[in-house]
C-alpha cells in the first residue's frame, strides 16, 4: 500500500528502509533516504511500525523476524556500544575493536553469578554462568562453542569464558602453589606466544584450532584440564607474506634482554631470512620485549622450568639461524653446499644451538640416502632441494616444539580423571573462502561442516523444546542437511580425503591425476564440480558458499613425513628436550615408506571432537567482525550478513522461520494489539489474557497460530498482518504491501 514502509534490497547496503511511492503490479518504488528504488514486492518486507529505538537484545523479540530486522537490530546496538545480543540461545558477539572495560570487570562477573540468562543484557559470562549452572544442576557436561572468521573475536571471548569460570570453580590456593585455574590461564598467553601471529586479517591471529576441557569436582570446582590443539599453520614458520608476521616468540626473543640476545647470538630481526620476507617487524600495539618477559612469566605459572625454557628458546633461535643459511652448487654436479662464510656461520651456530654435530647437520641438509632392497645410495641435493629440506627441518622442529607445550602444560595442569563433568570451550578456525584456497582450507572447512550439522542438530531440538514446554502442537520441520557434503569428504573409501591418501601412497601420483580421479569419482555429485577453466581446481559446494580449491600443493601438504636423516640427526642431540622432541620412531615405520595422513588423522580429531561434543549441552558463541578495516564503530551490512549466514545464524533464525517465528508474552500481545478487540480490555489475570489474546485472533481471522503456556505463537506474516489492521484502525497507511515477513520459506 502506499505510504508504508518496507525494506528493499540494496547491492551496497543489502538493505534499504524507505516508503512506498508507488505501485505498478508486481514493483513498487520506494523512496529511500539517499536515493529512490524500483524493487519486486517479492523482494521487499515490511518494517516494524513499532522498532525501539535502541533494538531489542533477543532476535527472537524482534516482531518481523526477517534479515533486514536482524541486521537493523545489531546495528542499531552496535552503534550504542551494545556489542552481544541473542538469538534464542546463541550470543552474537560483534568485534568492538576497542577496549570496553567496564564490561568485563569483577563486579560485572558478580552480577552475572547465578542471573538467568535474558535476565541481564546478553554477554559471555551469562553464557558461561548459565553452562556452568546446568552442569552442577542437572550433571551434565556442557560445551561453549565459539565460532566465526579470523579477526572476529574468538580468542577474546574465549578468555573471557575462561575468567569467568575460572572465577566460578576456582578456589582458594595457598601462595606456594599455583592453582588450576591460574594454570589454565596462563596457558593462554603461552600457546599464543608460539601458535599467534600477525596476519591481514589479525594482529593477534591464532594459527590453530583449541578445544580446552575444564574439569570440575562434584562440588563445582577445577580439578582439572586437557587442552587439545589442532593443524598448527606450520608453513609459516618459513614463509611469511607482506604484510603479516611469523609467529610472535621469534620477534620476542630478538628483542630479549641483552644476555639472552647475546646466548643466542641473535639481534636485529631484519637480518633473519625467515623474518625479513615480509616488512612488518613490528606492531604498534604489541611491545616484543615486554611480552618476552611476559611469556617467560606464563611459563613459569604454567610449570615450565627454567632450564627447559631455556631449551625452548635455544630451539627458537637455532630456527631462526637455519634460515639464514643459504646453499649453493657444491663441486659435484647437482651437489650443494652453504653459500658463503654468512651461511657458514649461520650453519654453524644452529648446530650449537641444536647442540648437535655440525658436519651431520650440513650432510642432512645438502644429502639424501635412499635405502633399496640391496644398497643404500646416497644422492647429493641441488641448491633448491637443500633450501626446501633446510625449510622441511625448520617446520617439523617447531611443530613438534608446540605439540611438546600443549603436552607439557596438560601434564602441568594435570588431569582430574574421577571428573564427572567438565565444560568445553571451543575456538577454532571459521569457514574460509579464498582467492586460492588450498589443503589448510579444506580441513578448516571441513571443520565448519562438522560444526553445522552438530549446530543445526541443535537449534532445531532447542526449539522443539521451547515448543513443548508452551505445550503447543508443531509438526517436524526440515533443515538443510549437510550429510552430503561430509560424505564427499570423509566417506571411506571414495571420500576426497581417502582418494587424496591413496595419491599420497602412490609414487607416480601428481596433483594433476588426483584431480582427475576426483572428475571421474564425483562427476555427478550435487556438491561437487570442476571448474570449467581449470585443469586441478576443484569445487565444493558448502553450505557457507561455494569454494574452489586449488590442488597443487594437496598431495605434499597431506604427507606428514619426517625426513630420516632429520630424525636421526636431532634424536642424536646433546640436548635431552631436542632429543626427546624426536623419540625413536618404530622399527616398521622407519623402514617402509607408508605415510601417516594428516587429513585422515585431523578427520579422527575431528570425529573424537564430536564425540566429546555430543555428550555435553552445547552453547554458542557467534562472533562477528563488523568491517575488514579492525577499525571501531564500522558496520558493514553486506560483510555482516555474509557471516550470519556462514555461522548458521540465518539457518537458525530460517528454522525459527519454518515454525512459529514471532511469540509474544501475553500481556506484550495485548498491548500491542488490544485496538483489534477493545472490549478484552481492563481484563486481568492468567485465564483472562488468554481469551483475551485468542479473542483478538479470532476477530482478526488469522490461522495456524498457537497460544502456548506463557506466549502467543505467530507464523511467519502474521505479526505484519496484525499490524496491518492495527494501522488502518489506528488510521495509519498500514503496512500490508508484503504479507511474508520472513524470507527463508
Ligand atoms: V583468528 O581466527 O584467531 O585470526 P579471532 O580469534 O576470532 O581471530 P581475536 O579474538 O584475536 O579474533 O580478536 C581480534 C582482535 O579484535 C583482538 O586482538 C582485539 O584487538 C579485538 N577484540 C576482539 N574482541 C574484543 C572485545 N570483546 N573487546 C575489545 C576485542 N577488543
Ligand atoms: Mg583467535
Amino acid at each position: 500500500m502506499i505510504g508504508s514502509h518496507v525494506w528493499v534490497e540494496d547491492p551496497d547496503d543489502a538493505w534499504l528502509d524507505g516508503e512506498v511511492i508507488e505501485i505498478n503490479g508486481e514493483e513498487i518504488k520506494v523512496k529511500c533516504t539517499a536515493k529512490t528504488v524500483v524493487a519486486k514486492t517479492s523482494n521487499s518486507y515490511p518494517k516494524d511500525p513499532e522498532f525501539p529505538e535502541c533494538g531489542v537484545d533477543d532476535m527472537t523479540k524482534l516482531a518481523y523476524l526477517h534479515e533486514p530486522g536482524v541486521l537493523q537490530n545489531l546495528k542499531c546496538r552496535y552503534d550504542a556500544n551494545e556489542i552481544y545480543t541473542y538469538t534464542g540461545g546463541i550470543l552474537i558477539a560483534i568485534n568492538p575493536f576497542k577496549r570496553l572495560p567496564h564490561l568485563y570487570d569483577i563486579q560485572v562477573m558478580q552480577k552475572y553469578k547465578g542471573a538467568a540468562l535474558g535476565e541481564l543484557s546478553p554477554h559471555p559470562f551469562a553464557v558461561a554462568d548459565s553452562a556452568y549452572r546446568q552442569m552442577i544442576n542437572e550433571g551434565i557436561s556442557q560445551a561453549i562453542l565459539v565460532s566465526g572468521e579470523s579477526g572476529a573475536g574468538k580468542t577474546e571471548s574465549t578468555k573471557m569464558l575462561m575468567r569467568y569460570l575460572a572465577y566460578m570453580g576456582g578456589r582458594v590456593s595457598n601462595a606456594e602453589e599455583r592453582s588450576v585455574e591460574q594454570k589454565v590461564l596462563e596457558s593462554n598467553p603461552v600457546l599464543e606466544a608460539f601458535g599467534n601471529a600477525k596476519t591481514v586479517r589479525n594482529n593477534n591471529s591464532s594459527r590453530f584450532g583449541k578445544f580446552v576441557e575444564i574439569q570440575f569436582d562434584q562440588r563445582g570446582r577445577i580439578s582439572g584440564a586437557a587442552i587439545r590443539t589442532y593443524l598448527l599453520e606450520r608453513s609459516r614458520v618459513c614463509q611469511v607474506s607482506d604484510p603479516e608476521r611469523n609467529y610472535h616468540c621469534f620477534y620476542m626473543l630478538c628483542s630479549a634482554r641483552k644476555e639472552d640476545v647475546e646466548k643466542y647470538k641473535l639481534g636485529n630481526p631484519r637480518t633473519f631470512h625467515y623474518l625479513n620476507q615480509s616488512n612488518c617487524i613490528e606492531l604498534d600495539a604489541l611491545n616484543d620485549s615486554e611480552e618476552y618477559i611476559a611469556t617467560r612469566r606464563a611459563m613459569d605459572v604454567v610449570g615450565i622450568s627454567e632450564e627447559e625454557q631455556d631449551a625452548i628458546f635455544r630451539v627458537v633461535a637455532a630456527i631462526l639461524h637455519l634460515g639464514n643459511v643459504e646453499f649453493s652448487k657444491g663441486q659435484e654436479t647437482d651437489a650443494s653446499e652453504p653459500k658463503n662464510d654468512k651461511s657458514r656461520f649461520h650453519l654453524k651456530t644452529a648446530a650449537e644451538l641444536f647442540m648437535c654435530d655440525e658436519k651431520s647437520l650440513e650432510e642432512s641438509l645438502c644429502k639424501r640416502v635412499f635405502v633399496t632392497r640391496d644398497e643404500t645410495i646416497t644422492k647429493a641435493l641441488d641448491p633448491n632441494a637443500a633450501a626446501l629440506s633446510r625449510d622441511a627441518l625448520a617446520k617439523i622442529v617447531y611443530s613438534k616444539l608446540f605439540d611438546w607445550l600443549v603436552e607439557k602444560i596438560n601434564v602441568a595442569i594435570g588431569q582430574d580423571k574421577e571428573s564427572k563433568f567438565l565444560i568445553g570451550v571451543l575456538d577454532i578456525y571459521g569457514f574460509e573462502s579464498f582467492k586460492t584456497n588450498s589443503f589448510e582450507q579444506f580441513c578448516i572447512n571441513l571443520t565448519n561442516e562438522k560444526l553445522q550439522q552438530h549446530f543445526n542438530q541443535h537449534v532445531f531440538k532447542m526449539e522443539q523444546e521451547e515448543y513443548e514446554r508452551e505445550a503447543i502442537d508443531w509438526s517436524y520441520i526440515e533443515f538443510v542437511d549437510n550429510q552430503d557434503i561430509l560424505d564427499l569428504i570423509e566417506k571411506k573409501p571414495g571420500g576426497i580425503i581417502a582418494l587424496l591418501d591413496e595419491a599420497c601412497m602412490f609414487p607416480r601420483s601428481t596433483h594433476e591425476t588426483f584431480a582427475q580421479k576426483l572428475y571421474q569419482t564425483f562427476k555427478d555429485h550435487k556438491r561437487f564440480s570442476k571448474p570449467k577453466l581449470s585443469r586441478t581446481d576443484f569445487t565444493i559446494y558448502h553450505y557457507a558458499g561455494d569454494v574452489t580449491y586449488q590442488t597443487e600443493l594437496f598431495l605434499d601438504k597431506n604427507k606428514d613425513y619426517v625426513v630420516p636423516e632429520h630424525q636421526a640427526l636431532l634424536a642424536a642431540s646433546k640436548c635431552s628436550f631436542v632429543s626427546s622432541l624426536f623419540p625413536p620412531l618404530p622399527e616398521e615405520s622407519s623402514k617402509s615408506s607408508k605415510f601417516s595422513s594428516i587429513g585422515s588423522g585431523f578427520k579422527l580429531q575431528l570425529q573424537s571432537l564430536l564425540e566429546t561434543l555430543s555428550s555435553t549441552e552445547p552453547h554458542y558463541v557467534r562472533c562477528v567482525k563488523p568491517n575488514n578495516a579492525l577499525k571501531p564503530a564500522i558496520f558493514e551490512n553486506n560483510n555482516v550478513l555474509q557471516q550470519l549466514r556462514c555461522g548458521g545464524v540465518m539457518e537458525a533464525i530460517r528454522i525459527s522461520c519454518a515454525g512459529f517465528p514471532s511469540r509474544k508474552l501475553f500481556h506484550e500481545f495485548i498491548d500491542r494489539f488490544v485496538i483489534l478487540a477493545p472490549e478484552v480490555r481492563n481484563k486481568s489475570g492468567k485465564k483472562d489474557d488468554i481469551a483475551a489474546c485468542k479473542k483478538i485472533l479470532e476477530k482478526s481471522n488469522l490461522t495456524g497460530y498457537q497460544i502456548g503456556k506463557t506466549k502467543v505463537f505467530l507464523r511467519a506474516g502474521q505479526m505484519a498482518e496484525l499490524d496491518g489492521q492495527r494501522g488502518e484502525i489506528l488510521g495509519r497507511s498500514a503496512t500490508k504491501i508484503q504479507r511474508r515477513a520472513c524470507t527463508y520459506m
